[in-house]
């Protein structure tokens, strides 16, 4: 093919890609907000579609030489390739068979459910987590982590197959499996990211093991050694959410004995009376004080913010442009938590992100890496200061200096506790698609993985049948997962980037950058990049730096970590 061809080519690709996304989307979001046969066929289809054509797509643009095209249509190119995180194989009865199960996977999670035995209703989700915070019966902790847990049994089969067929995609495009292809999109080696992802690790291990340790003194103390091991793994259904992925909700067993009382957002949110709305109010706020726009009225008439009494619906949290213009839409089952609060600043986080790079040609219209869109929420949420309730009138005077290392805590059982999750969850798909894991194996390498990162073990002995990781969303939704861990290390880069920009003295933790333009304009240039430029790119424009780096991280938890280790003093630190 001629250059001219390669770049009408890549024209004609961009258009007909969109057009396929944007049906898939509606597909999609009337199946997500309305679970029925007839939905889950329709996104089915839609999605069969797009994931056929952009095979198809992928495959053509690989038939013909670079040599002389722009750079970027030679960026485009390469993006093509590894767009979507499901191939289709060429075979059009195992395309819409993939595309089938990965959808219904998604109904069959979001259908799960759960009777107590001492309570009358089946529960959902939302309902058995909300038992999972607030109970401290580690017998009935016990018993709804299990009832959850069983939802992966029945996505299973669908698993197994679906990662026999998405594996036959990814080859047929020339990736070794479907895993390489998810490593792929980082603009380096997909080794060398494997690498990347183990660096910032062991720089965040050591704070991680000690929090671990300081987590199971406390556990113990208040539970008993029949509960929690004095040197061994902790126990993942006292954690306080169902995958021991966050920390936070078992705060009040682990407050710091003696210092001030910390701000406890959900019962100021709470006694406020806020609504579902009044949260996506108050966090858009947040984005118009940065000098970015208020988002669309088609926003506020179209989106889901509380779980419909009469219908099947996706409850779990997500952000989207339909037509990949400004049609966004948040989707999200709000509940008036200090939790859900950070959530739907983590949404709009995304909203805003679609929203500034829908100016970029279709293959552009996607963040600097898929870290850096689950990041920018996040950030914001990080400026969620004393002080800044103070601005926006839900505080009426700053908490004391004093109670600091309860905040710090509260904060590190949130985004420190969650750092080895969020490598997990990928570390086992990667094995699982390279074939490393079998499926008879599923279970039992995920819980090996599970204590040998994060420290955490199931209550009980769990046999092959069952799926524990089918019970973690992203799994049968097919979303990869190591975007969070690296989020989770890049939202602390950028916060202390912004930090200094609005010139913030004093500690990290204390920094907002409520109502500075400065900010909002360094934050709003790298949004607005999308995917044109390689990720180290934005992240220079938006910090300075073009490495992914853990000293935000580290220097925000400073002083907790020095607490903890005084803490740990004389109890045992690992596992
Ligand atoms: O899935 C999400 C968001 C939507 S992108 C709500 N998160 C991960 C999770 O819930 O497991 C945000 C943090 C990690
Ligand atoms: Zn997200």
């Amino acid at each position: 093919m001629a250059v001219s061809e390669m770049g009408e080519f890549l024209r004609r690709a961009e258009a007909r890609l969109l057009d396929l996304t944007v049906e898939s989307q509606k597909a999609d979001w009337v199946y997500d907000t309305y679970i029925t046969p007839d939905s889950e066929l329709l996104a089915a289809r839609a999605y069969s579609r797009l994931i056929g054509a952009t095979a198809e797509l992928a495959k053509e643009s690989t038939s013909f030489s670079t040599q002389g095209l722009s750079d970027v249509d030679v960026r485009k190119a390469k993006l093509l390739r590894v767009l979507l995180p499901l191939v289709a194989p060429s075979d059009p009865t195992e395309s819409e068979e993939l595309s089938r199960r990965v959808t219904a996977m998604r109904g069959i999670y979001s259908k799960g459910r759960y009777t107590p035995r001492s309570m009358p209703e089946p529960l959902d989700l939302q309902g058995l987590s909300r038992v999972l915070s607030e109970s401290r019966d580690p017998t009935l902790l016990e018993e709804v982590w299990r009832g959850w847990h069983a939802v992966g049994r029945e996505i299973r089969p669908d698993f197994v197959r679906y990662v026999e067929l998405a594996n036959r995609g990814a080859t047929e495009l020339g990736f070794s499996d479907t895993g390489a292809m998810w490593r792929s999109k980082y603009d380096m080696d997909p080794n060398a990211f494997a690498r990347e992802v183990d660096r910032l690790w062991s720089e965040v291990e050591p704070l991680y093991r000690s929090l671990h340790a300081y987590v199971r003194r406390r556990l113990l103390e208040h539970y008993g050694g029949d509960q929690v091991p004095a040197q061994g793994s902790l126990p993942i259904h006292l954690l306080g959410d169902m995958w021991g992925q966050s920390w936070e909700n078992a705060f009040p067993l682990l407050a710091p004995p003696s210092t001030a009382p910390d701000l406890n957002l959900t019962r100021i949110l709470v006694g406020r009376g806020l609504s579902p709305t009044d949260m996506v109010r108050t966090a858009e706020r947040f984005f118009t004080s940065l000098g970015f726009d208020p988002l669309p009225t088609t926003f506020w008439e179209r989106s889901m913010f509380v779980r419909p009494r009469d219908r099947e619906v996706v409850c779990h949290a997500s952000a989207w442009d339909v037509d990949y213009v400004d049609d966004l839409r948040l989707k999200m089952c709000i509940e008036i938590t200090a939790d859900d609060f950070m959530t739907v600043h983590h949404e709009l986080g995304h909203n805003y992100y679609q929203r500034a790079y829908a100016g970029q040609p279709f293959l552009f219209r996607e963040s600097a890496h898929d870290g850096f869109h689950e990041a920018i929420g996040d950030t914001i949420a990080l400026s969620v200061t004393p002080e800044y309730l103070v601005q926006i009138g839900l505080l009426d005077r700053p908490t004391d200096p004093s109670g600091d290392i309860g905040l710090l805590l509260r904060r590190a059982l949130e985004k420190v506790a969650f750092l080895p999750f969020g490598l997990v969850v990928d570390k086992w798909r990667w094995d699982v698609f390279s074939g490393e894991i079998p499926p008879s194996e599923y279970n039992a390498a995920w819980w090996e993985m599970r204590q040998r990162y994060q420290g955490i073990a199931p209550p009980g002995p769990r046999g092959d049948e069952e799926f524990d990781p089918g019970a973690k969303f992203h799994v049968p939704a097919n979303v990869p997962y190591m975007r969070y861990f690296l989020a989770d290390i890049l939202q602390f880069q950028f916060h202390r980037a912004l930090a200094r920009e609005v010139g913030a003295s004093g500690p990290l933790h204390r920094a907002s950058i409520y109502g500075s333009k400065e900010a909002g304009r360094r934050l709003g240039r790298t949004l607005e990049m999308g995917t044109s430029r390689e990720w180290p790119d934005a992240l220079e424009v938006l910090t300075g730096d073009r490495r992914m780096e853990s000293k935000g991280l580290l220097e925000y938890f400073a002083p907790l970590q020095q607490w903890l280790d005084e803490q740990n003093r004389t109890s045992p630190v690992g596992w």
